[in-house]
């Protein structure tokens, strides 16, 4: 095989087992990598078992993309099944250490079982060993890098969890370079469960490329494309901090706790403020148009920021003040946890606060009980900081209302308020791990603009439909961001913010691999991975898998905006409903949200069938 070695690095905690797998050449064009390798370990292996026991598996999945010079293509899939959700769960971050991966000689790691005592994995080429970590456990992701860059060198790929992963924090992430971080359902509370603290990297063997001439020439190219976009000066400036004053001109902005869709003092935390407050600009490995803007925060620490960060930890919970918001961040990068999620979580115990439903809790715009409401969830200390690791989901269902609890399926909902935005909505109800915008930004095409400069101030005509084409244009993008670009694994910001070509990306999975893919193709493997998962929520949830678990949050269809020219609006229920049954009928799925049999069938899916009729039966 070119392009794929066709190698996965196993590893079992439990019994200090090392192997490599092979798979074949069939498995790797059918899932070509990441999201689409990740799912399929996880559904031959991973059945019904306890998140957070060591029957669970830790995926690491790169995809034919790293570890070569691809535009933005140095991005990596963390996958397992979550402890917060309880069905599928990933993420995907930039990271050195899918660079080094790929170069020592393997696609993807998966990691079983469980130690006895804290350990790190070290990988350099063949030679694979489990080390002890017992002197990094406690540490935070920051100080764990450093350590380990003193033992290992500086030349290494590092993934870690903080405090966070090792208390087992529902929303837990891994984290790398001190501020890409991945996996917001919980897969850093699955690495700590298995006492794995770090995996270090270091390859020095050459990727097997079918035509590198080609994939030279058509890297350059489209790097130059990239810096020649006429966007490209404001997304180096802003990144995807540009979005916060767009969502609040647009009554999208997450406001105390998505009550609202503008903030009052949303200026203050916008990308403007941001640049007048920027030190340095990070960014993930083979990247030309770096999104990573680091701040000082309000205690004099480098801090890095992006929209969903401050979106969900600053006008969600009604602080107002970028260098405190970036200090609530910084908490959250080094103690491991998904800013979307915390944010997400700190929100609702503020507005059961409120509601007096919680005593001695935190008010909104406190930052002083919102710092420490971080650190107590990151150590679950005391009873207020228990309760809220668990998440929007368990603490709603310990309260008994639900009415404002904002997630999808368990997964806390990202930097998006939709109560007006019946595409957005759906796209965060179907995505495959829970309320999270990476696979389909439909929002922007909805409203009509984008956060661009400019566009921004731009006034548009906008009325709420529940048209077909929503739900068709919701699958258009889950194919290509959550499919395609999943899959690859690279970034999608090229494409989606600078407008880079998208047939780019083909030519160059050929280039890398030999291997034609043509869109039908593409979107073929996408529906596959699409469904796949699919499959394994229905089978994990059995009998109690329900359309409404395609419902966005309560609060969207109950109440309306507070303020701003569509206050009062509000979705529609029946009007979402139908929107929904459009979605399923252009998917293939039943009405109830199950791939079909003859869908499932066309996509190369057959061994599904058996499996999921012992839990359900199928159309
Ligand atoms: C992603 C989610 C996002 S989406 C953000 S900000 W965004 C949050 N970032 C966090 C963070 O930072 N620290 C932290 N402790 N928790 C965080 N949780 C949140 O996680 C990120 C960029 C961004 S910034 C986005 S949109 C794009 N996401 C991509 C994606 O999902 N796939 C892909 N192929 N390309 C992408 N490119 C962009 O990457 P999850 P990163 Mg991230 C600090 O992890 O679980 O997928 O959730 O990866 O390297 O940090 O880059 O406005
Ligand atoms: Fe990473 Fe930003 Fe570059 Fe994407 S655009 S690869 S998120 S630095």
């Amino acid at each position: 095989m070119k392009g794929w070695w066709g190698r996965i690095l196993r590893v079992d905690l439990t019994n200090n087992k090392i192997w490599v797998q092979e798979y074949s050449p069939e498995i790797a064009q059918q899932f070509i990598g990441g999201r689409g390798l990740a799912v399929k370990i996880l559904w031959d292996e991973v059945k019904g078992v306890d998140p957070l026991g060591p029957e669970n598996k830790l995926v690491i999945a790169a995809g034919p993309f790293n570890g070569l010079p691809t535009p933005s293509g140095g991005k990596l899939v963390v996958a397992a099944k979550s402890p917060l959700t309880g069905g599928y769960g990933d993420g995907n971050l930039g990271t050195m250490a899918t660079v080094h991966l790929r170069k020592a000689g393997y696609d993807a790691i998966v990691v079983e079982g469980k130690a006895k005592k804290p350990v790190y994995l070290y990988v350099e080429d063949d030679n694979v060993s489990i080390l002890s970590a017992e002197g990094l456990w406690g540490l935070d992701t920051f100080e764990t890098e450093k350590e380990l860059k003193k033992i290992h060198g500086k030349n290494v790929g590092i993934l870690s969890i903080g405090p966070g992963g090792e208390n087992l924090v529902r929303y837990a992430v891994i984290m790398s370079q001190e501020g890409r971080a991945g996996g917001r359902p919980g897969i850093g509370a699955v690495m700590g469960s298995k006492k794995l603290k770090a995996i270090v990297i270091k390859g020095t063997k050459e990727i097997p490329v079918a035509d590198k001439e080609k994939l030279r020439e058509l890297s350059k190219q489209a790097y130059d494309e990239i810096l020649s976009k006429p966007t490209y000066d404001f997304w180096h400036r802003q990144g995807t901090m540009a979005a916060v004053e767009w969502t609040n001109e647009n009554s999208a902005l997450p406001t105390y706790n998505f009550a609202d869709g503008s903030f009052e003092f949303a200026r203050s935390i916008d990308g403007y403020t941001l640049e007048g407050m920027k030190v340095k600009q990070r960014g993930c490995p083979y990247c030309n148009m770096p999104c990573g803007n680091v701040v000082l925060d309000a205690e004099g620490q480098e801090s890095e920021l992006d929209y969903e960060n401050v979106a969900l930890l600053g006008s969600n919970l009604g602080i107002g003040q970028l260098n405190k918001v970036s200090v609530l961040n910084r908490l959250a990068d080094m103690y491991g946890l998904d800013t979307i999620s915390l944010g997400g979580s700190i929100a609702f115990v503020m507005e059961a606060t409120e509601k007096g439903l919680i005593k001695d809790g935190v008010e909104f715009g406190d930052f002083k009980g919102a710092r420490q409401l971080v650190e107590d969830i990151a150590f679950r200390r005391g009873e207020l900081g228990n309760f809220a690791a668990e998440g929007v989901m368990r603490m709603a269902q310990k309260l008994g209302d639900d009415s404002f609890a904002m997630h999808v399926k368990g997964l806390e909902v990202s930097g998006y308020n939709c109560f007006i935005y019946p595409a957005m909505a759906l796209a965060f109800a179907t995505s495959s791990i829970g309320a999270h915008h990476k696979e389909a930004w439909v929002i922007a095409w909805e409203i009509g603009t984008a956060p661009i400069e400019g566009e921004q101030a731009k006034k548009v005509e906008y009325k709420i439909t529940y048209t077909p084409e929503k739900a068709a244009k919701v699958i258009e993008l889950q194919r290509l961001r959550g499919g395609l670009f999943e899959m690859l694994t690279a970034c999608r910001l090229p494409w989606i913010e600078l407008g880079l070509d998208i047939n780019y990306y083909p030519k160059l999975l050929e280039a890398i691999t030999g291997v034609k893919y043509t869109w039908d193709d593409l979107y073929k493997a996408a529906d596959r991975v699409y469904a796949l998962i699919r499959a394994y929520w229905v089978r994990e949830f059995g009998g109690k898998w329900d359309r409404k678990m395609d419902y966005p949050p309560k609060r969207w269809f109950i109440e309306g905006l507070k303020s701003g020219p569509y206050k009062g609006q509000h979705l529609d229920v029946d009007k979402y409903d139908a929107l929904l049954s459009e979605y399923y009928k252009m998917r293939g799925w039943d009405e109830r949200g199950i791939p079909k049999k003859e869908t499932l069938k066309e996509l190369g899916l057959d061994f599904v069938i058996p499996e999921l009729e012992k839990v359900t039966t199928l159309e």
